[in-house]
């Protein structure tokens, strides 16, 4: 990964306020380790952003499979959120689902966004082992998590600004 496509070294001062936000975060139970670590980067951000505690729901799914239907859920019952945070870690194994899985979220959640028309983030991590995970969720390559929570800020401002 290149230093400028890692979000992680990010420049704190781009970074819009979360202080008026209301933020989602959707977190799959597989990988947990690595999730945890991914939700926990993200909820970090965010309050350093100036997002209260309070605005933040952060919510578990089964698998990331699951993140789609949660998101949904998320956004068609908390209809006040500004945007939702979608964290997974899809680790390639000896079967199929690795595409099947990748493949679906990614599509569901683009959809979901569109369905909503809310910034819904993809805070997906696709790798081919557990180390590829554990650099990206705290080691070498950053934390995907602070990347997600950065995007949201971004998006919602985004969003805020167009529809003034
Ligand atoms: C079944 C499955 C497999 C094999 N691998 C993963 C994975 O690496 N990461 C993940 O988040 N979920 C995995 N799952 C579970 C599916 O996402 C889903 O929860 C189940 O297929 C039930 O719908």
């Amino acid at each position: 990964m290149t230093k400028k496509t890692n979000l992680s070294d990010y420049d704190p001062s781009q970074v819009p306020s979360g202080e008026k936000y209301r933020i989602g975060i959707v977190v799959a139970e597989w990988n947990r380790e690595i999730t945890d670590a991914l939700a926990e980067g993200a909820v970090e951000t965010l309050l350093q952003h100036g997002v209260d505690d309070n605005n933040i729901d952060l919510i578990h799914v089964p698998g990331s499979f699951e993140l789609t239907t949660g998101a949904d859920l998320v956004l068609k019952n908390k209809p006040y959120l500004d945007a939702v945070i979608c964290i997974g870690c899809v680790i390639q194994g000896e079967t199929r689902h690795f595409d099947f899985i990748c493949h679906s979220v990614s599509q569901g959640l683009a959809n979901v966004a569109m369905k909503h028309e809310k910034p819904v983030i993809f805070s997906v991590l696709t790798t081919n082992d557990m180390n590829q995970a554990q650099a990206r969720a705290g080691g070498k390559h950053g934390n995907k998590g602070v990347e997600g929570a950065i995007t949201a800020l971004k998006m919602i401002k985004l969003q805020k600004e167009l529809e003034k």
